[in-house]
């Protein structure tokens, strides 16, 4: 077992050092994501009128009508599609239109049910400029470019002219060609300029990935298994999270990570899934090694592993903060760096842990199986443990500029524990009620492993500040930092509401998201190895530099509120917050 310089291994409970796998993977050519504008929704309940209430119109005339009225658009703008009538209600689809041609990326759909409207959905769009009607090249030039570009080969499905709206605003005429590759299993939709010939975009006409997996606001598997559809966020993972930007694999490998099962220290593989169908419904009657379990718990990590890198990725950990990643996509920072995870390895039990070595090499997740039941549990089903140890790689990098180096001395190791804990809460909190939170219960038969919960209450959690004194370890330290940002997430959450979006758009200024970009943009800002009064000034400049200290009083009263006010010194507590405040 060798243990890199530098390197400094954080557990759950305490340290261990590790041994570093070899990758695999097989070769396929990755699509381009198209964009697509934003789609606006409404619901309305028993429904409202349209202008054609009072006529027994066809459903065609009668949708038509409706997004007409609505977005205050003549009729030639718009084409009706398809539409038909179920057991309840009559749905028409509806595209935009230019000139006649349709729009590939700009469409209606409305709902009818006893004559009103109930739900109305578009993403109809006001191009800055709509390129010439008319191709200028030929079809045939159009599937060669996009035969080339996506490695497969035009099937017998005619082409057809559309626009496609860009992410400028500006539409293409494009020819838009079917592309497939028998033995790689890819089909696409290529929409190649049809003025300069070039291949903009595709869409990718094979579900990418199917995950038997715990969604990633569950605590654990007590909460249930879902069958999850290509999870993966097309601005934090361009990719998609089976291609690495130079081969697509069939297995736990991608850009973010490589998943193996380690039960004998030998194994090192990804787990294969033809047709990247990840579908292991794991048996808890049964050892978390047999049967379908191992697959089970690979198949979450992968999945939770992956959706930290992406949640994190839009909230600022990106390649040029030193993430995890084997090819950079944007500028700065080094690749070569996705997670290995070690899913069951057998070098550690009741634990888990994680390396963070500099910006460029991989950071190893090793997750253990739990013997406080029988059957034993396995780590990687229990959410909050891997979003724990994915964040120390997040704490690590972040801290100090991508050296791994920055979180070594006791008070700061205890930050990056409460950070991963704190982390991990705010994954799994899914509603406006900040509530008390603990950790590990389920692998742990039941008993949390923290000494508290996280909690505003200060019966239920009474620590302070001055419990450092009396917290020598690091994950004592940690909860004192955990609930401190316990309470100023559920103040923040108190005072701006709650995002049920959070996890996959940052702009909100709901509390849950201003919580999460001070989290990020606090670990750039904060010293080499900090301590807890330089992290909370962290949070508090961080404040300043995004929201001009919109929430400055609030965070001075969240931390002043667990002795960290601003005569704080020394780990003796002090309640008091800024004059202003
Ligand atoms: C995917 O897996 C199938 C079945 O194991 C295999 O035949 C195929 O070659 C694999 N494809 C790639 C791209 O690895
Ligand atoms: C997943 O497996 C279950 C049985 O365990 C099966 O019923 C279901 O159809 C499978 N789903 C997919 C997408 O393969
Ligand atoms: C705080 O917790 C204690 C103990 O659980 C409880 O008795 C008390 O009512 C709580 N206080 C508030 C304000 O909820
Ligand atoms: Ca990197
Ligand atoms: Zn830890």
């Amino acid at each position: 077992m060798s243990i890199f310089p530098f390197l400094l291994v954080f557990g759950l409970y305490f340290s261990s050092g590790f041994a570093s796998p070899a990758l695999k993977a097989t070769v396929r050519k990755p699509s381009t994501q198209t964009f697509f504008p934003s789609t606006s929704f409404q619901t309305f309940e028993g429904g409202v009128d349209h202008p054609l209430s009072k006529r027994d119109d066809t459903l065609a005339n009668t949708a038509s009508a409706y997004v007409q009225a609505q977005l205050k658009i003549d009729s030639s703008t718009v084409k009706f599609k398809s539409g038909y009538a179920s057991d309840i209600a009559q749905y028409a689809y509806i595209k935009q239109q230019h000139n006649n041609i349709p729009l590939v990326n700009a469409v209606a759909n409305v709902a009818f049910k006893d004559g009103k409207v109930v739900s109305f959905g578009h993403s109809f769009v006001k191009p800055s400029s709509f390129a010439s009607s008319s191709a200028t090249v030929s079809v045939d030039a159009a599937i060669s470019a996009a035969q080339s570009a996506l490695d497969g080969k035009h099937n017998n499905i005619p082409t057809t002219l559309e626009y496609l709206v860009n992410a400028d605003n500006t539409a293409s005429l494009v020819h838009v060609v079917q592309v497939q590759n028998a033995d790689q299993g890819t089909w696409y939709e290529a929409f190649v300029d049809a003025h300069s010939g070039k291949f903009i975009s595709s869409i990718d006409l094979v579900a990418n990935a199917v995950y038997r997996a715990l969604p990633i606001f569950k605590q654990d598997l007590t909460e249930g298994f879902e069958l999850l559809v290509d999870p993966q966020d097309p601005v934090s993972s361009p990719l998609g999270w089976h291609n690495d930007g130079n081969t697509v694999s069939n297995d736990t490998s991608g850009n973010n990570a490589l998943v193996y099962l380690d039960q004998t220290q030998t194994d090192t593989a990804p787990q294969t899934a033809p047709g990247l169908i990840f579908n292991y419904t794991q048996d808890p009657t049964i050892s978390p090694s047999d049967g379908p379990n191992p697959g089970a718990a690979r198949t979450n990590v992968f999945y939770i592993i992956n959706t930290v890198h992406d949640v994190a990725y839009i909230y600022g950990f990106t390649e040029a903060a030193f993430n995890f990643q084997q090819t950079n996509i944007k500028t700065g920072g080094l690749g070569g760096d996705r997670v290995l995870a070690s899913v069951q390895n057998s070098q550690g039990i009741d634990n888990a842990n994680f390396g963070t070595p500099p910006d460029g090499q991989s950071g190893q997740m090793n997750m253990y199986l739990w013997d406080q039941t029988d059957p034993e549990r396995d780590g990687g089903l229990e959410n909050d443990i891997v979003t724990h140890e994915m964040t120390h790689g997040i704490t690590n990098r972040m801290t100090g500029g991508g050296t791994g180096r920055c979180l070594q001395i006791v008070e700061s190791g205890g930050l990056g524990e409460g950070w991963s804990d704190a982390m991990a809460e705010w994954m799994e909190q899914t509603g406006p009620q900040i509530h008390d939170f603990t950790l590990g219960s389920y692998v742990n038969g039941g008993v949390p492993i923290r000494s508290k919960p996280y909690s505003t209450n200060s019966t239920t959690n009474p620590y302070t500040y001055s419990t450092l004194l009396t917290a020598p370890e690091v994950h004592d330290i940690g909860e004192v930092w955990a609930n401190m940002l316990h309470n100023v997430h559920a103040a923040l959450v108190d005072a701006h509401g709650f995002s049920k979006t959070a996890r996959t758009d940052p702009t909100g200024s709901e509390g849950n998201v201003v919580f999460l970009h001070l989290f990020i943009d606090s670990l750039a800002l904060q010293p080499c190895q900090p301590d807890f009064l330089q992290a909370r000034d962290a949070w508090i400049q961080t404040d300043h530099n995004r929201y001009a200290g919109a929430n400055k009083c609030l965070l001075w009263k969240a931390f002043a509120s667990r002795g960290m006010g601003i005569n704080a010194v020394d780990y003796t507590d002090d309640f008091s917050v800024p004059d202003e405040c």
